[in-house]
């Protein structure tokens, strides 16, 4: 099926504007190269517009009850889950992911607007005794004041509501900036918002160049806070810049994420969780598996069982249900999955299957690579370096401990998991893990939006988002003492 191709503007002040004499770019279908959308490419003068428009907006969102604002949050959920399956077409069509992803991408935004909606009754302070007579000690949640967020392709409607529902549940308002390569799932990310009423100027959007753009926002004076999902070179840059203006900045940065089966294991089970954890999205995910540490006593039973199953496994058309497995997102993430294979065989590892593009009529078009398994020592590029594609390396271990030091010898640490029937060395895992999430029993991907997420190491720097974090990350605590003595009371002085 053909479908159209979609012109989008940038949505500042509540409108849809066209700025005079701006370039233009495209996003195509990265399963066949159709264009998909067509977009403006911004410039620093968009982003400052835009920032203004939020700042304008800032003050009467913020004196908006927050009930209020989660029930435009709760109105903005009901919208999407109406056209759950229309834009869970669109992250197909412009990012690869297969539909049945491209629904999950959709019904994670569903699931946190939601919750963060019910957040509008909760953004609980804490009250706690004074040392004083007649005075009272509480906290209260305020907002930032104008926030950005910068979001990444790979997860392009959830991780843009992840930064959005929590900055502006908040009372925050926002300018929204998009990998430009799934800039048409980011604008309909905005249309649910503007539907659902959202006063003009809260929620703003600009496309284009992350050199451009990004820059100028995250250097903005007229910026508190920055959140920021992408690759740790870039964060990093967006970490400095910021903190020239003494920003908050928060980043989620990349993966090399592990899952250690045991010789205990349920086999079959963990060889479930590793082909969905290895080559679920294609292998795009922060917290993809991209390391398999397997007991030595199960090596070998197990790498047959999964390169059996690797081999099975349907790459074609990601809008055809039934398909395990779509392209990669782009010629860029292409070319870097093909040069993570050529280093692989570089440096002596054992290339089990997979390992070239993928050539043939239903290929061509795209950027369709195979499902790929290296066997590879600790130590090896390929075992320590995020690919963020469909890489997997397959590393022996000699029992527990070494399989521990193997999984966190690595700069990241966002998600792990184990395989074992022995609870105590699960729980063992839970604490030794140098990582943000730990799973038992369950892949690495698979993250729910009432937890926190986010990771250790270079990772981050140190914050979390989604469930009870998501608050602490878009407001300052104000800190309030009400003192109902009438007569002047001295901390630490008068208070024996
Ligand atoms: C990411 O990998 O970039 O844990 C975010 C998961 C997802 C979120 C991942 N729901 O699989």
């Amino acid at each position: 099926m053909v479908e159209s191709m979609v012109t989008r503007d940038l949505f500042i002040g509540g409108k849809w504007v066209e700025p005079l004499g701006r370039a233009r770019f495209e996003t195509r279908n990265p399963a066949n190269g159709e264009v998909v959308g067509s977009f403006v490419a911004g410039t620093i003068e968009d982003a400052s517009e835009a920032v203004h428009a939020a700042h304008r907006a800032f003050k009467a969102w913020k004196e908006t009850p927050p009930p209020t604002r989660g029930a435009i949050l709760l109105r903005a959920a009901e919208i999407l889950r109406k056209r759950k399956e229309a834009v869970a077409r669109i992250v197909t069509r412009e990012m690869g992911k297969i539909i049945a992803e491209g629904r999950g991408d959709v019904q994670e935004s569903i699931d946190f607007i939601e919750y963060m909606a019910g957040e509008g009754r909760r953004l609980a302070g804490e009250t706690v005794p004074s040392e004083l007579r007649s005075k009272f000690c509480l906290t209260l949640r305020q907002p930032k004041g104008v926030v950005v967020a910068i979001t990444p392709w790979n997860f392009p409607t959830a991780i843009p509501n992840w930064k959005i529902a929590a900055a502006l549940i908040a009372g925050n308002s926002v300018v929204f900036k998009p990998a430009s390569n799934t800039a048409l799932c980011a604008a309909s990310v905005v249309d649910v918002y503007e539907e659902a009423g959202l006063p003009a100027g809260v929620l703003n959007f600009v496309t284009g160049a992350g050199s451009v753009l990004g820059n100028a926002l995250v250097g903005h004076p007229g910026v508190r806070a920055v959140s920021f999902t992408g690759g740790v070179e870039t964060g990093r840059e967006v970490y400095v810049r910021g903190a020239q203006g003494l920003k908050m900045v928060h980043l989620e940065l990349g993966g090399k994420n592990p899952e250690i089966v045991m010789d205990d294991a349920d086999l079959p089970l963990a060889l479930e969780g590793a082909l969905f954890g290895a080559f679920g999205t294609s292998g795009q995910r922060c917290t993809a598996t991209s390391r398999l540490i397997l007991h030595t006593k199960i090596y070998d039973e197990f790498l047959g069982r999964l390169t059996e199953r690797v081999q099975r496994l349907k790459v074609g058309d990601p809008l055809d249900e039934g398909i395990d497995m779509g392209p990669v997102a782009s010629r860029d993430q292409e070319r870097k999955v093909a040069e993570y294979a050529a280093i692989g065989q570089q440096e002596g590892a054992k290339l089990v299957t997979g390992g070239t593009k993928l050539t043939g009529s239903a290929y061509d078009r795209g950027f369709f690579f195979a499902p790929t398994v290296f066997e590879t020592r600790h130590g090896t590029r390929i075992s320590k370096e995020e690919i963020f594609g469909p890489i997997l390396s397959v590393l022996r271990a000699d029992g527990y401990e070494d399989a521990v030091r193997i999984a966190n010898d690595v700069d990241y640490g966002l998600s792990s998991s184990i395989y074992t029937r022995d609870v105590g060395r699960a729980f063992h895992a839970v604490d030794d893990l140098e990582a943000g999430i730990t799973y038992v029993n369950a892949p690495t991907i698979g993250a729910e939006v009432q937890l926190p997420f986010g990771g250790v190491k270079n990772t981050g720097n140190g914050g979390r988002e989604a469930g009870s974090a998501a608050i602490e990350e878009f407001t300052e605590i104000k800190t309030v003492f009400i003192d109902v003595s009438n007569r002047l009371q001295k901390a630490q002085i008068d208070a024996r």
